[in-house]
């Protein structure tokens, strides 16, 4: 566990949709209307009500985040943002992703919500590379926290063993600098 001014600071290698949190984030695509990686197994382990919700919402564009319930999980919500296809790295995804992250945790202050699971957005279909994902994934949450004061608890779940090790070592490194 990393602490952060006055919020905790997870990383766990495992399976996001079996988080016990206030909300899971979902890393989703434009139509809302699940796919396969993260969002698939979202879909699945909730139930048709996310959907039924998600229809309704109409879409999402990228850097933007909406919220449903968590259907049969046992998270309380699911916070459906939208990462960046990333191309080449000069098609605006660094601030695409940034968005995804921040507009996540904005949308879970205005719920009150105090605990939070990101999945490692945009790195599996959508082909972000890792390393620079996993930084702009924990600047973004990092900068929410120095500007709005709020969040209890921040997980980042990562599925693969390279990924978490990745994300604790950009941690290390970070909370080193800030010491
Ligand atoms: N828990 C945590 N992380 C997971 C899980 C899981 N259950 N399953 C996969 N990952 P991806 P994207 C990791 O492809 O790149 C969908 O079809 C995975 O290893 O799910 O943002 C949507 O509908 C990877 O590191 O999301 C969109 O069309 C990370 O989650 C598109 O994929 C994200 O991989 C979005 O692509």
């Amino acid at each position: 566990m990393y602490v952060y001014k006055k919020a905790k600071l997870n990383i766990i290698q495992g399976d996001i949709t079996k988080m016990e949190v206030d909300a899971v984030v979902n890393a989703a695509n434009n139509t809302l209307l699940g796919g396969g990686g993260v969002d698939g197994a979202i879909h699945r382990a909730g139930g048709p009500t996310i959907l039924e919700q998600c229809k309704k919402i109409g879409g999402c564009p990228t850097g933007e985040a909406r919220i449903t319930t968590a259907g049969n999980m046992p998270s309380k919500y699911v916070i459906h943002t939208v990462g960046p296809v990333y191309k080449d790295g000069r098609k605006g995804e660094t601030k695409l992703l940034y968005n995804a992250y921040y507009n996540s945790m904005k949308l879970a202050k205005e719920y009150n919500l105090k605990t939070i699971a990101f999945p490692a957005i945009s790195t599996g279909v959508y082909n972000y590379p890792k390393l620079e994902a996993g930084q702009i994934a924990t600047k973004a949450v990092m900068d929410f926290i120095d500007k709005e004061d709020y969040i209890e608890e921040v997980n980042f779940v990562l599925f693969s063993e390279d990924n978490y090790l990745l994300y604790k070592k950009i941690l290390d490194e970070k909370l080193n600098e800030l010491e």
